[in-house]
């Protein structure tokens, strides 16, 4: 058999369980003899068979008719939201035992190394919608524990738009393309998203945040990961205390500039996807740390928000956030649709020692993922795929359905039995049998939300409160530009009406860009700040940043060099852009590789710009050229370098000195700044218009 299955895949090269697991279901074709799913070699793949030359198709083509129907089938339903992903393997590492909080098996023992699989997502759009639309990202991970999967199913935004999953169905409604005409793709600034803003006021901390930088991140790399909602550790006293996921990524929270996102949107679709897939090929592995804030169910009261509202943080100042591991992401995949299509997260994936809470949001959801996996995957047994079985073995009495692959062996399908001494038996706790936790439950049965959750401005307002002067800029135009995009004045108003209560000049101003009248409500009086909400306190290095040199023919060697050099060395990408491509030199002959053209690249692509300038066939073009890369950097005040050659190019753009622009010739230091620079990543203060 093994030679069905050679493998020519990209391993770990560690000892991953998950690895060697799928190793079994893995076929490389390449090489091979083609045939039938019958197993029956092919002879002829380009004609089908017909009744002479030029006659008629016979249905007697079994060849043809299995292609064409294997074909016909390709398609599966896409996921009802989160429909465009992204996934790659990976390990979390375990920094300290939580052994105090929880008897999980894979937070015990420090240095304890879990396989992980984990898929990024939008939300809104389908399949083939554009990468760095304005959104919310999924960060769902599937932990292949020994007791089983463990999935941990969060967003980039710590808190959600609604707090009762039954209103999740008119939620994903009015956010999708509007049902008359399928207008527009992924993007939430439409009349019936904002009617549904307006009319659903628990949105209101969720919109802030999405109006933010949060929801452009610049890479899938440099956003952090939340859980959500509350949940529950327990010891292996059956203690219990609340807890919430957060992911951190190693390279610190960035983000995109709108603008920037709209264009990337139509010059590469696919950037984060090329991001992430790029970064593991290269070796730069994307990680992220996982912290969880922890409260006592003692002091469950003690907040003034309730702790099982999802549309609430526990602000980081409160409830400091306790780093216990660290996810390495080290490994794409062979084939998207076998992994990534067919992986099949669940929040009630779960292992002893975490448990759910009562979070009406959390509750709803645990029945949601496995009824869409039913459609979505076609039956029963979509655990059995291999990227969804877990390593922990499997043995119950469920049987049969479409699609089944293992075949269980002897009579006995029921419990309780003696033909086979009653097994597959069950497990005490002790035994490593999950018990649910014994909350104590009571109260009326009622259709009602808790008044404790009646609260919707407050958290809305600490999140504006505590963004820099840029940020509520951004938060600002954001709203201009979205709601400026709704046809009815009616809703317009509404939102006007109903953001005055975060924050009065925002409101005003929103309303006079609009063209609605000014809000006459009050705003929330809440004057505290969270700054672990703020982007701006966040970690910055140059590390797999991508800088566009701009070059063409009889540029100095040895300046380009160094500065080449030394961005390589701080980890930085570096992409030659020219003319055309091929080779570009020196004025004493040395070789430069061109590898994007004006043509096949875009500014917006690029963290930063080095302008060596230069000489090339089409003088004028790459003039203009260099120009326009210039100009757009500037205008997404983004760091930019110029080399002594490129300071006429400079001079004749748009751009002016100031933050973030570097001069060789004015400064001796100019391989350190520029990198710094380049760390940086956006120069706020730059006067732009
Ligand atoms: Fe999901 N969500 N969701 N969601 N969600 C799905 O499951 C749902 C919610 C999240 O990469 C679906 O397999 C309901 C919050 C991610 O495959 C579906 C409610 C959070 C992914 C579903 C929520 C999420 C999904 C669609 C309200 C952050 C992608 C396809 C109660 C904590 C997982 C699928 C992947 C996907 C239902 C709200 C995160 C329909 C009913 C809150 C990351 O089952």
């Amino acid at each position: 058999m093994k030679g069905d299955f050679v493998t020519e895949h990209k391993q770990t090269g560690n000892e991953n369980r998950k690895d060697r697991q799928l190793d079994q279901f893995r076929v490389v074709d390449k090489g091979k003899r083609m045939t039938t799913n019958q197993g029956l070699k092919v002879s002829e793949d380009e004609n089908s068979l017909k009744a002479g030359v030029r006659g008629p198709t016979l249905i007697e083509d079994f060849h043809f008719r299995e292609k064409m129907t294997h074909f016909d089938h390709e398609r599966i339903p896409e996921r009802v939201v989160h429909a465009r992903g992204f996934a790659v393997h990976g390990e979390f590492e375990l920094y300290e035992s939580m052994k105090e909080y929880t008897k999980a098996k894979f937070l015990q023992v420090p240095g304890t190394k879990t396989p992980t699989f984990t898929r990024f997502s939008t939300v809104v759009g389908s399949r083939g919608s554009a990468d760095t639309v304005r959104d919310v990202r999924g960060f769902a991970t599937k932990f292949y524990t020994e007791e089983g999967n463990y999935d941990l199913v969060g967003n980039n935004i710590p808190i959600f738009f609604i707090q009762d999953a039954i209103k999740f169905p008119d939620l994903v409604h009015a956010i999708k393309p509007e049902p008359n005409n399928e207008i527009p793709q992924a993007s939430s600034a439409h009349d019936t998203f904002w009617d549904f803003v307006a009319n659903n006021q628990e949105t209101a901390a969720m919109i802030m945040w999405l109006m933010s930088d949060r929801a452009i991140p610049r890479s899938l790399r440099m956003m952090e990961g939340f859980g959500v909602h509350t949940f529950r550790f327990v010891n292996d006293m059956g203690k219990a205390h609340f807890v919430k996921f957060h992911w951190k990524p190693i390279l610190g929270i960035h983000s995109l500039v709108w603008d920037e996102a709209q264009k990337i949107a139509g010059k590469n679709p696919d950037f984060h996807r090329v991001d992430l897939y790029e970064s593991i090929e290269n070796g730069n592995f994307p990680e992220f740390e996982l912290g969880v804030q922890i409260i006592k169910e003692s002091d469950e009261f003690m907040f003034d928000f309730d702790i099982l509202d999802a549309t609430k943080i526990w602000p980081e100042e409160i409830v400091p956030v306790k780093i216990i591991g660290k996810l390495q992401l080290n490994k794409n995949v062979d084939n998207y649709f076998a992994e990534t299509e067919q992986a099949a997260f669940h929040l009630g994936n779960i292992v002893p020692g975490i448990d759910f809470t009562n979070d009406p949001l959390l509750q709803g959801r645990l029945f949601s993922y496995i009824d869409t996996q039913l459609i979505r995957l076609g039956g029963p047994n979509f655990a059995e795929i291999p990227i969804n079985r877990p390593i922990a073995p499997v043995h119950n009495n469920q049987r049969d359905g479409y699609h089944r692959t293992q075949i269980n062996v002897g009579k006995v399908a029921y419990h309780k039995n003696s033909l086979a001494d009653n097994t597959p038996s069950t497990s005490t706790a002790k035994e490593g049998g999950f018990v649910h936790y014994q909350e104590k439950v009571e109260g009326r049965v009622i259709q009602a939300r808790s008044d404790s959750f009646k609260d919707h401005f407050s958290q809305a307002r600490l999140f504006w409160n505590s963004m820099t002067p840029p940020e509520k800029k951004h938060i600002k135009d954001a709203f201009i530009f979205e709601v400026g995009k709704v046809k009815s004045k009616s809703v317009r108003q509404q939102i006007v009406d109903m953001f005055v209560h975060v924050d009065k000049e925002l409101a005003t101003i929103i309303a006079d860009n609009v063209g609605v009248n000014r809000p006459t409500g009050e705003q929330s009086k809440v004057s505290e700040s969270s700054p672990a909400l703020s982007q701006a306190n966040t970690k910055y290095y140059p590390y797999t940043l991508r800088v566009g040199v701009l070059i063409g023919n009889g540029f100095d060697a040895s300046e380009v060099r160094s500065v080449v050099t030394a961005l390589l060395n701080s980890g930085v990408n570096v992409d030659l852009i020219g003319e055309k491509l091929g080779i570009v030199r020196s004025k004493d002959n040395v070789r430069g590789n061109i590898t994007a053209t004006f043509l096949t690249t875009d500014p917006v692509l690029y963290d930063a710009l080095y302008v060596v300038g230069g000489k090339a066939a089409n003088q004028a073009k790459f003039q203009s050229d260099i120009e326009y890369f210039i100009n757009e950097a500037f205008k997404h005040y983004k760091p930019i370098g110029i080399a002594t050659s490129g300071n006429t190019f400079f001079k004749a753009s748009n751009a002016k000195k100031g933050p973030g622009i570097v001069f060789a010739s004015e400064d001796d230091k100019f391989d350190k700044n520029f990198i710094e620079a380049v760390a940086k990543q956006r120069f706020w203060n730059r006067d732009i218009y």
